[in-house]
């Protein structure tokens, strides 16, 4: 047994074990895939991952052409720092704020609906880059199941509410507990998987179209305190913008982290991306495996008191933390 399988794969193999239809294995073996480490001793398994998953797409893919149904889900290859994914009811501004976060041109359209498929684009955010995943609505009709499996697979999940709609409370409430019966909760703390079938997602809430509702701004801002950390924009405007921008980089479950050589200025034009809550020792076994084992120790600079002082492995490096490694 290869050893260093995340909590997340162990969890996305037990649903495989527990899966009942060809989508339901299929979205569970891209969680594997997606959660597996890559190394020399997973190689084997990783090889297996695919073959399932290729047996099972073209068996969708038969059934399909044979007007059998059996819908194919998709796969969006995970690039940056962190996939966030924009979940919302139809019209929410979903599409135009990824089209004002990225360089990508989904469409958009004044009626429901327009996005069928999955529309990554790469969101900058001073030194890094973040996916922003844009996705088809959640409806009680019309949503299939590889939205849900997408959003689950995503770090962080940015709730776009239509502020330019009088029912936007009921409609977002809607599409939470439509998530909910999909085992996806959506919560302000950090993304876990809870067991082998609920997932939490780390969400922000974004209040969008403001433009066209700014009377229910306050009652926005009410609803989501307490709830999510929210930000209020319009695409029509651009207000606000650079507002979601940060938002959505602080829930992003990763932190910046600089290194420096000894006797040398930081190098900040090369940061390291970690996960939230990643200690030292982390930092510096992303860095380069074998430094772990010659590790003597490890100056810090930031986390709002170092100043060079020797930092514990196990403390936790926060944003923008630059480390001086020691090794032997
Ligand atoms: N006034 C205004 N209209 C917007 C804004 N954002 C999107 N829209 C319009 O709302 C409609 C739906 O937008 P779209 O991005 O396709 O929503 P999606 O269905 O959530 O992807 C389109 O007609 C957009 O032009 C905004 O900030 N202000
Ligand atoms: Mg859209």
């Amino acid at each position: 047994m290869p050893a260093n399988l995340s909590p997340a794969f162990l969890a996305a193999r037990d649903r495989l074990n527990r899966s009942k239809t060809d989508e339901e294995r299929l979205d569970a073996l891209q969680e594997m895939l997606a959660t597996i480490p890559k190394h020399k001793g997973t190689e084997k398994m990783q090889a297996d991952i695919r073959r399932r998953i290729a047996k099972l797409k073209e068996k969708a893919e038969q059934q399909r052409r044979s007007g059998k149904g059996g819908a194919v889900g998709y796969h969006v290859p995970r690039e940056g720092a962190a996939q966030v994914a924009l979940v919302g009811v139809p019209n929410a501004g979903k599409s135009s704020l990824l089209a004002a976060l990225t360089r990508a041109t989904p469409d958009i359209a004044p009626y429901p609906l327009t996005t069928v498929r999955p529309q990554p684009g790469m969101m900058e955010f001073e030194d890094i880059q973040i996916q922003l995943v844009d996705l088809p609505p959640i409806t009680r009709d019309y949503t299939e199941g590889w939205v849900y499996g997408l959003i689950r697979l995503a770090d962080t999940v940015a709730l776009c509410v239509d502020l330019g709609s009088p029912g936007w409370q009921r409609e977002t409430e809607e599409a939470i507990a439509l998530l909910a019966a999909h085992h996806t909760l959506l919560t302000k703390g950090a993304s876990r998987q809870v067991d082998w079938r609920v997932v939490e997602r780390q969400t922000v809430a974004l209040g969008l179209k403001a433009d066209l509702g700014r009377d229910r701004i306050p009652a926005f801002l009410a609803w989501a305190d307490g709830r999510y950390p929210a930000a209020v924009a319009s695409t029509a405007t651009g207000e606000g913008l650079e507002e979601v921008r940060v938002l959505i980089f602080r829930h992003s479950g990763v932190v910046r982290v600089y290194t420096k050589k000894p006797g040398h200025p930081p190098d900040l034009s090369k940061p390291y991306t970690i996960r939230e809550g990643a200690t030292v020792l982390n930092v510096v076994e992303q860095i380069h495996k074998d430094f772990v084992s010659r590790l003597r120790y490890v100056r810090l600079w930031g986390s709002g008191r170092f100043e060079g002082q020797h930092a514990p492995q196990d403390h936790v490096v926060q944003d923008k933390d630059i480390v001086e490694i020691h090794l032997s």
